[in-house]
């Protein structure tokens, strides 16, 4: 079956977050979000989902170069060109470096297009293998006694996992009194790379009998050997997010020791395409996978739940229903949470979900529609 995507409409959106989002790089309360509508001649679409921020700092990339790099670099590659596989659409955009959260927000809407062209789940179409996944938060900085309630209500509503963000200073009183609060509770802690070496390493390994399920990137994203030498005195894994743009870095990493788990985000990969070439590789290898979220409307959301599906993601990922980041997601059904504290995977065609026109309009900026 041949498709070819004969336009595409970028979405440019901006949506109040429910619960302010801070990390060691900064203070969120607004998502900045850029989405991508492919459409054939006879009336199939596929949505994708550009998950980088409004400013570079978890990665390069913003919102605002992703749409540039779209409309001059990767849509020009894509456009009027029949394909019948979504990973030539990927391999069609190999030549352009950098820039990964722009080619998943276009390549993400192909491997959507493509399973719903098949009338088949995405899930399956990816090789996805389980029916649910396992749902985790993730929590930004915020007073002890808030992020207390906050870790409550999120335990109570059957949450599997919680993750929270530390940096120096903000980090063993904080996970001490809620590993006191929840003593059996699946708790780990995101860095996003405000340690250094070797000045830090005495903190972090002040962490280390807190029984923490994952310490994850404690260093900036170049910082391989960092990374390594922290792991070899720690009995908690190391889990890598920033550093990992590809399937040979997440070789690297793991034959240098810096990491024994390792976050997946296919905006950070740069597709679908090399996050399959990656899962592969880390069942044979027996490297855990988790897949990561980048505060993700349902359009992202659904493509992370697919991806999720598949045997090698091992760990509760930072998968989370809709209420937990939007007042109203725009996708209709919103994401949910089973009793048990998991995420079905959906049956039906593509990613599963359809977008609501009239929430999307009332948080757009503006869109724009670009053709043959
Ligand atoms: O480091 O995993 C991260 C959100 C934005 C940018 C980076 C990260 C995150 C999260 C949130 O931790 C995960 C989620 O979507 O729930
Ligand atoms: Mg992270």
């Amino acid at each position: 079956m041949e498709t070819v995507v004969e336009a595409a409409v970028l979405h440019r959106l901006s949506m109040p977050l429910r619960l302010p989002f801070e990390t060691s790089y900064g203070r969120e309360e607004r998502r900045e979000l850029l989405l991508v509508e492919v459409r054939t001649p006879d009336g199939d679409m596929g949505w994708g989902e550009c998950v980088a921020q409004a400013r570079p700092l978890y990665s390069p990339e913003t919102v605002d170069t992703a749409a540039l790099m779209l409309v001059r670099e990767i849509l020009p590659r894509v456009l009027g060109r029949p394909w019948s596989h979504p990973a030539e659409v990927w391999e069609w955009l190999t030549p352009v470096r950098g820039h990964p959260m722009a080619k998943f927000a276009l390549e993400g809407a192909v491997w959507d297009l493509y399973a719903r062209r098949l009338g088949r789940p995405l899930a399956a179409v990816l090789g996805g293998t389980r029916q649910e996944v396992a749902a985790g938060v993730s929590l930004g900085m915020a007073p002890l006694s808030a992020l207390l309630d906050q870790v409550r209500g999120w335990v109570e509503r059957g949450y599997r996992r919680v993750k929270i963000k530390i940096a120096p200073g903000r980090d063993r009183e904080t996970l001490a009194a809620l590993r006191q609060a929840f003593p059996g509770l699946a708790l780990m802690a995101d860095a996003n790379g405000a340690y250094r070496w070797p000045q830090d390493a005495a903190r972090l390994e002040a962490l280390d009998d807190l029984d923490l399920l994952m310490l994850e990137q404690p260093f900036p994203p170049e910082d391989w050997e960092a990374h390594a030498a922290l792991q070899a005195r720690l009995r908690t894994p190391l889990c890598l997010d920033e550093s990992i743009g590809s399937l040979a870095e997440a070789r690297r990493a793991v034959a240098l020791g810096a990491c024994r788990v390792i976050n997946v985000k296919p905006g950070r990969l740069g597709g679908f395409t090399p996050a399959l070439a990656l899962e592969a590789w880390a069942r044979q290898a027996g490297v855990p996978l988790w897949c990561g979220g980048m505060l993700e409307t349902g359009v992202g959301r659904a493509l992370n739940v697919a991806l999720a599906s598949l045997p090698g993601f091992t760990l509760p990922g930072d998968l989370s229903a809709s209420e937990r980041y939007w007042e109203e997601d725009i996708i209709d059904p919103p994401v949910t949470l089973t009793p048990d504290g998991t995420i079905r995977v959906p049956e039906a065609p593509g990613a599963g979900w359809t977008v609501d026109p009239r929430r999307l309009a009332r948080y757009e900026r503006w869109s724009r529609t670009l053709r043959v």
